[in-house]
């Protein structure tokens, strides 16, 4: 069985992307079951596909591994598309080091959200049109890419009052409300219903039917 390790340092993503890809076929490492530490290369990319493309290779080149990575997102509409691809650190500006350096993964989600319903304190509920995005990149060992596939989530943010809530998920989960009812927060469907709907579940899934046609991991 080939072994493909997922590129990401968000437990977040690997808790569902093991469990999409347990029927894979393939063995599926996270970076934290290889014994060393890897530092996280620089996403320097203006696009979820450019990025995605930087941490499949990198890690495929430093592991020795196939790489599958995921750059995501959240787009909201009447915030032109933002916070987009610095959707990690968009309370940050997008910046890494200084402040956001020093604190969690939770801590900079709760800043995130928090800019976020600032952001639209002005904007009426039928407004708050918003997806997730995702691409995902396959590498092989040597850097390079064998299958590119993407998902999308429709939802809304609720308003301040109503949102945040639920307890499942990561990031935004808690903001962001399930299209077409709006009436659940990402935060609040069970593991299975938010993989089943999920950009992420979708770009997955077809990430699993473009892994069957590449010979060396379908043997
Ligand atoms: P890696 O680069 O190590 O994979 P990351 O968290 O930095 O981890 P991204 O650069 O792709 O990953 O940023 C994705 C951000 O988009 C993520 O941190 C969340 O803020 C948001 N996001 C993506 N998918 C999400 C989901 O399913 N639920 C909630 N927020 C999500």
């Amino acid at each position: 069985m080939t072994t493909i390790v997922l590129a990401t340092q968000n437990p977040g993503k690997i808790r569902e992307m093991r469990a999409l890809l347990a029927d894979s076929g393939t063995e599926i490492l996270g970076l934290d079951d290889l014994g060393q530490s890897f530092t996280e290369p620089d996403e320097t990319g203006t696009t979820f596909a450019e990025n995605a493309t930087i941490k499949a290779t990198t890690y495929a080149r430093l592991t020795g591994h196939w790489c599958l990575a995921d750059d995501s997102g959240l787009e909201v509409d009447a915030l032109r598309g933002a916070p987009g691809v610095i959707s990690s650190h968009y309370a940050f500006g997008g910046e890494t080091g200084g402040r956001a350096a020093e604190l969690t993964r939770e801590q900079r989600d709760a800043e995130n959200i928090t800019r976020l319903l600032n952001d639209l304190d002005a904007v009426d509920i039928k407004d708050r049109a918003a997806r997730f995005v995702c691409t995902m990149v396959l590498s092989d060992p040597q850097g390079q890419i064998h299958a590119t596939t993407t998902g999308a989530f429709e939802g809304i943010i609720g308003l301040p009052g109503d949102v945040p809530r639920g307890e499942g998920g990561f990031g935004y989960d808690p903001v962001f409300l399930v299209a077409p009812e709006h009436t659940r927060a990402s935060s609040e469907l069970s593991p299975d219903e938010k993989n089943a709907l999920s950009h992420r579940g979708q770009a997955v899934r077809a990430m699993i039917s473009a892994i069957g046609s590449i010979p060396e991991l379908s043997a």
